[in-house]
């Protein structure tokens, strides 16, 4: 028997376009999202609404006229930001939320912040606007061991400045563990983006057999009971969990290297690996919630208009390995079974 689920359009709450060739490659392939809050670690990042502005018409551009998705801004914050820019763009509308790496927390991440007293004026700002924070959620004091970088991300930096700036909606980006989810479940004015790709590796993936760098990310993937813990908050109908894929393309001679780029490329197969995904949890019926309704409530928006149909069949959908990027290739995610589902995309 053919089963199928049909959901309102989906959104990526957390997606890496790049700039340049890159942009060109694999921008088409979220075009079956209706939204995707595009991250502006660019080299240099994005840090005024005006760059915010210039790479949103670069994004339109290279998706044409027929693709639908609606790049929503994002600006890099600094140290240096002026609040008066973060309140203007977003009251323009090129802004939907602003991003916070700790310096050095992932890649292109060197001008995030070091001293968070420095941007209490802005985070002031936002809360009074009404402007969500996302959080690159990791410490990066090398004392910390990388396994354990989110939770103590937690206790030092997200909760403090929670606390601190009463109002603040903040989204913290990514979550791989089950101090993440507890910390997000306890509490109010918090979302989380949960990939596609940490539902379905743990850190064997990574190294056990061999080291493979395409599953290679950050924050890193964690062991098997910080993976489950992430799948029940993913199926749980708790609208603070949503999609961010988190796809971040990297040219292949930069991931398989001495010293790899962290990323995984996702974008490709990702409505395919959540749709077996959330099957094999038995929750099909919750797949609609957790890509196309909670993150738009927590933004503040209206569910897209349109549905995409997802139809499952005997035989696997075909994705390619590979992508091309200028002179360069790009690996696809190899989520490790076959996707059965296929996406019918009426548009
Ligand atoms: N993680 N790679 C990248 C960003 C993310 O932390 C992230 O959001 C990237 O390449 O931009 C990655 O592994
Ligand atoms: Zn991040
Ligand atoms: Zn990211």
């Amino acid at each position: 028997m053919t089963k199928s689920v049909t959901l309102r359009r989906p959104d990526d709450w957390h997606l890496h376009l790049r700039d340049g060739a890159m942009l060109q490659a694999v921008a088409s392939f979220s075009s079956h999202f209706g939204r995707a809050i595009i991250m502006p670690n660019l080299v240099p990042p994005v840090v005024t609404g005006a760059q915010a502005a210039a790479y949103r018409d670069r994004i339109r551009a290279a998706l044409g006229p027929k693709m639908t998705l609606r790049p929503l801004m994002t600006l890099y914050l600094t140290e240096t930001t002026d609040p008066a820019d973060v309140l203007a763009a977003h009251a323009a509308g090129i802004i939907a939320a602003v991003k916070l790496y700790p310096a050095g927390a992932t890649t292109n991440s060197a001008s995030g912040v070091r001293d968070f007293d420095k941007v209490r004026g802005v985070l002031e700002a936002m809360a009074q606007a009404g402007i969500p924070l996302c959080f690159h959620g990791e410490v990066t004091d090398p004392a910390v061991d990388i396994f354990d970088r989110e939770a103590a991300f937690i206790d030092r930096v997200l909760d403090p400045i929670r606390r601190a700036t009463p109002g603040l909606r903040v989204v913290m980006e990514h979550i791989t563990t089950s101090d993440g989810v507890d910390y997000v479940a306890g509490n109010d004015d918090i979302g989380a983006t949960i990939t596609t790709h940490h539902l379905v590796i743990n850190r064997n993936h990574i190294l056990a057999g061999g080291i493979r760098p395409h599953y290679y990310c950050l924050p890193v993937a964690k062991r098997e009971t910080h993976r489950l813990a992430l799948r029940r908050a993913a199926v749980s109908g708790d609208a603070r969990f949503f999609l961010g894929t988190d796809s971040a393309p990297h040219p292949d001679h930069a991931k398989e290297s001495a010293c790899g780029c962290a990323g995984c490329f996702t974008a490709p197969n990702t409505m395919s690996i959540l749709a077996q995904v959330f099957e094999d949890e038995g929750a099909l019926d919750r797949l609609e919630g957790f890509t196309a309704l909670n993150g738009a409530a927590f933004y503040g928006m209206k569910p897209n208009q349109d549905r995409i149909r997802l139809v499952r069949r005997d035989t696997p959908a075909a994705y390619p390995t590979h992508i091309p990027a200028g002179d360069e290739t790009v690996t696809v995610f190899d989520p490790g079974f076959p996707l059965y589902w296929h996406v019918e995309d009426p548009a």
